[in-house]
């Protein structure tokens, strides 16, 4: 296991980033601090280019995402067609143990090109020391909507996603399919785990859970108790702690999610008003279920898709609550609730008796008021995208593949098609350009995995036997666990029609499982596209890629194949392949 080193080291951890608003004297109940807005970065004349930094929080000691001088990364707001460009520097300490110390950059769910200097995540590994300048070229045919950036280094995805290495991306121009959310104001929101560095937490994945647990109870008796603090006391007698039982009543506790960096916040709405709520679930392995008691939501997008972007018959839905598997998104335009301190929380999902309980508990308070100042969407709508390829159900099935999903828990190893990821391997499928195929996904285990592929969005056909609404378009969709009938374990199923129909993708890129710690273990695979590519756009005139040589004990990291090996302090190359953990 990874949790390697003692548990006394936590008391040298972790100085409380997250803070609690006192009650003030003499009101009857706490008021939760307003909930903050990340900075934004906008395009400007077609270019949005920003610096972010990987560095280790002091006050945490676990990696973050800097920018311009504070941890809470930048929403980017970009039109299709936009070049967006990230010098992306790694300031991480030189470590030669897990966590290790590269980093890199994906854009989840942008339907961009896999090849350098863009969305790669298999070869570009950026070394302590080492600047890469990323240039995405944003697709005209983007569908507009919310995104997210997030770290990518096979082995390391976990805890860098987990520590709060994610940022909004927001592709302009929704109110085109979805003229409800004009002038609305908007709330962009980002749902995280609150965690803490497994370098120091020598806990297995359940004691953990027992642990933000008891924190939970903890703070609920006593909500001016600090989180991190709190973490770690707690932490301290963990050893005593009995294991975590599932409780889906813990309603007011804030165990291990944050909203925008804090445990809880409140959202304030005018009264009578309505608001555009953005939420992406940016954790690494939880799911939400996102829902306001008592009132619904009006979905208009999931995973950047606009309902209406591929049938314009359709608007939005409404719905009691959205389910968001880690990576997942959901715009929704939200109505002021009557009563001042309505809960915008999460209900308990079931992952399966092998998966991890994710509890409910409540994220926010909506309360009555005079809101910040907020970005507002476009009033006006500008013309229809390009969605050059149509009615992807009228296209010819070019092949059928089965993507099967297992592990074996008690090792931690999680298999695609019975392989655990290999980067020097040949990639699990070769696919042509310009065409459409029919996925199906097994899922043998008996917990919740979650299909993510890069570069391309699915529409989801059936789930077990259930046929989806043809407007389920997704980048990332949760596979049912596999449940005993009649003494034999069945799988759960899901059909997709994958959309390679864009040359732009041609190239290798990978599809997982969205559960972090599972794709750290294992559960990866790459594919390839192949054709003919659309001509080159990188001709802005940035210089592109590394940007700074690696510090002079790291040994050729960049090049493809030696992109998981590092080098130790004396020169000599390591692997840092998941043996060695
Ligand atoms: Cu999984």
């Amino acid at each position: 296991m990874i949790w390697l080193t003692l548990l006394m080291a936590l008391l040298t951890s972790v100085g409380p980033r997250i803070s609690i608003a006192a009650t003030p004297p003499g009101s009857a109940a706490a008021t939760l601090p307003e909930l903050p807005v990340p900075p934004t970065v906008y395009s400007l004349n077609g270019v949005a280019h920003l610096h972010l930094t990987a560095a280790i929080d002091p006050a945490t000691k676990l990696p973050a995402f800097y920018f311009a001088g504070g941890t809470m990364p930048p929403t980017i707001r970009v039109w299709p067609g936009d070049t967006l460009v990230i010098d992306y520097t790694n300031n991480l300490p030189v470590r030669n143990s897990a966590p290790m110390d590269i980093t890199n950059l994906h854009t989840h769910g942008l339907m961009d090109s896999p090849k350098p200097p863009g969305d790669q995540v298999i070869m570009t590994m950026i070394a302590p020391g080492q600047t890469y300048r990323y240039v995405y070229n944003i697709p005209k045919n983007q569908p507009p909507g919310l995104y997210w950036y997030h770290p990518h280094p096979h082995g390391e995805s976990n805890h860098q996603v987990a520590s709060g290495m994610s940022g909004l991306i927001v592709i302009e121009g929704i109110e085109t399919y979805a003229p409800v959310v004009r002038g609305l104001p908007e709330r962009d929101i980002l749902l995280r785990d609150y965690y803490y560095d497994p370098a120091t937490a020598p806990l297995s994945r359940e004691r953990r859970r027992a642990v933000m647990h008891e924190v939970a109870r903890e703070r609920a008796a006593n909500p001016a108790l600090p989180l991190a603090a709190t973490i770690r006391s707690v932490a301290l007698r963990a050893a005593s702690l009995p294991a975590y039982a599932p409780d889906c009543d813990l309603k007011d506790a804030s165990d291990g999610v944050t909203i925008n960096g804090v445990p809880q916040a409140a959202i304030t709405m005018a009264p009578g008003s309505r608001q555009f709520f953005r939420i992406a679930n940016s954790s690494a392995n939880s799911f939400f279920d996102m829902k306001i008691p008592g009132q619904q939501m009006y979905v208009v997008a999931y995973d950047g898709v606009p309902l209406s972007f591929h049938n314009r018959a359709v608007q939005g839905q409404w719905v009691n609550d959205v389910l968001l598997p880690p990576a997942g998104r959901a715009e929704v335009v939200v109505t002021a609730p009557l009563k001042s301190g309505t809960p915008f929380e999460t209900g308990c999902v079931n992952t399966g008796p092998a998966g991890d309980n994710d509890p409910g508990r409540k994220l926010a308070d909506i309360d009555l008021g005079i809101p910040p100042r907020l970005n507002t969407a476009a009033t006006t709508a500008r013309p229809p995208l390009a969605e050059p390829f149509g009615d992807i159900g009228a296209w010819k099935i070019a092949a059928q593949r089965i993507v099967a999903f297992s592990e074996n828990n008690p090792d931690s190893e999680f298999f695609i098609n019975g392989q655990l990821y290999n980067p020097n391997a040949p990639p699990m499928f070769t696919v042509k350009a310009g065409t459409v195929e029919r996925w199906t996904l097994y899922n043998y285990a008996t917990e919740a995995h979650v299909f993510h592929i890069h570069q391309v969005h699915f529409r989801v056909e059936d789930v077990n036997g259930i046929a989806a609404s043809p407007d389920t378009w997704r980048d990332t969709f949760p596979i049912p666990f596999a449940t005993p009938v009649n003494g034999k374990l069945v799988p759960g199923v899901v059909h997709l029609l994958m959309d390679f129909r864009d040359p732009i993708i041609v190239g290798t890129f990978v599809f997982h499982c969205h559960i972090l710690e599972h794709e750290d273990y294992g559960m990866m695979a790459k594919i390839t596209v192949t054709g003919p590519p659309p001509p080159s756009v990188y001709s802005r005139g940035f210089r592109e890629g590394f940007l700074s040589k690696p510090q002079s004990h790291w040994c050729k990291l960049q090049t493809p194949t030696l992109h998981l090996c590092g080098c130790d302090q004396t020169g000599r190359a390591v692997s840092l392949q998941r043996a060695q953990r």
